[in-house]
C-alpha cells in the first residue's frame, strides 16, 4: 500500500478514535467541506471472527473531468478485535466507489492504525491499496492508476490539514482550563 499519514497528534488515541469514528464534529464539518451528502451510517456488528463491521454509504461530488459530477459511494468499515481500548486501533475500509468509469474494476483497502504513544498522545497511520476486481487492458490500469492516486491523496492531504487545526484548537482549549 501508499501511506498517506503517519503522524503524531497531542490528542488521546480514544479521542481521536471517537473524532474519526463516531459522528463528531469534525467528522460532519469535514464530509461538508468535501461536499459529501446524502450520509448514512449503519450501526457497528458483530461478525462470526469477533471483529466489528459496519457500512456507510454516501455520495460524494468529484471535479476530475473524466468522471461524473457525483458518485454514491459504499464504505465497508471493519474494526478489528485485536483493537484495544486506550492502546490501539485498527480499523480496514473497503471503499466502492458506482458510477465512476471503469468502477467494476476496482475498490478501495483504506487502513487506519491509531496507537496510543502517551496518555494524550497518539500516532495516526493511514495507508491505502488499490485492489483490482479484473485484469483491465493496460491503457486502462494506467488510466485508473493515476486518476486514483490522485484523487485519494487530494482527499488525504486535506484531513492532515484539518486534523493539524483540530489539535491546535483542542491544545489551547485545554490550556485555558
Ligand atoms: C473516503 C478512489 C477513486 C475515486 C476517483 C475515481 C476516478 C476514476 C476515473 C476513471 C474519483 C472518501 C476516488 C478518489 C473518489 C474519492 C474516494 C474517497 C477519497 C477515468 C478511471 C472518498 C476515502 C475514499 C476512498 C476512495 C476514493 C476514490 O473516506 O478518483
Amino acid at each position: 500500500g501508499r501511506q498517506h499519514i503517519n503522524e503524531v497528534y497531542r490528542i488521546s488515541v480514544d479521542k481521536l478514535y471517537d473524532i474519526l469514528f463516531n459522528k463528531s464534529q469534525f467528522m460532519s464539518d469535514f464530509m461538508e467541506q468535501r461536499r459529501f451528502s446524502d450520509v448514512v451510517y449503519h450501526p457497528w456488528k458483530k461478525d462470526e471472527a469477533g471483529h466489528q463491521t459496519r457500512e456507510i454509504m454516501y455520495t460524494i461530488s468529484l471535479s476530475n473531468p473524466l468522471a461524473p459530477k457525483t458518485a454514491a459511494v459504499t464504505e465497508t468499515q471493519t474494526l478489528y478485535k485485536a483493537s484495544q481500548e486506550s492502546e490501539c486501533y485498527i480499523i480496514d475500509a473497503e471503499v466502492i466507489t458506482h458510477d465512476v468509469p471503469y468502477h467494476d474494476y476496482f475498490y478501495t483497502l483504506n487502513r487506519y492504525m491509531l496507537t496510543r504513544v502517551a496518555k494524550n498522545k497518539c500516532r495516526l497511520r493511514i495507508s491505502t491499496e488499490l485492489r483490482f476486481r479484473k485484469q483491465p487492458w493496460g491503457l486502462v490500469k494506467g488510466l485508473i492508476e493515476k486518476n486514483f492516486w490522485s484523487g485519494l491523496e487530494e482527499n488525504f492531504r486535506h484531513l492532515e490539514m484539518e486534523l493539524a487545526k483540530l489539535e491546535e484548537v483542542m491544545n489551547e482549549a485545554s490550556q485555558l482550563s
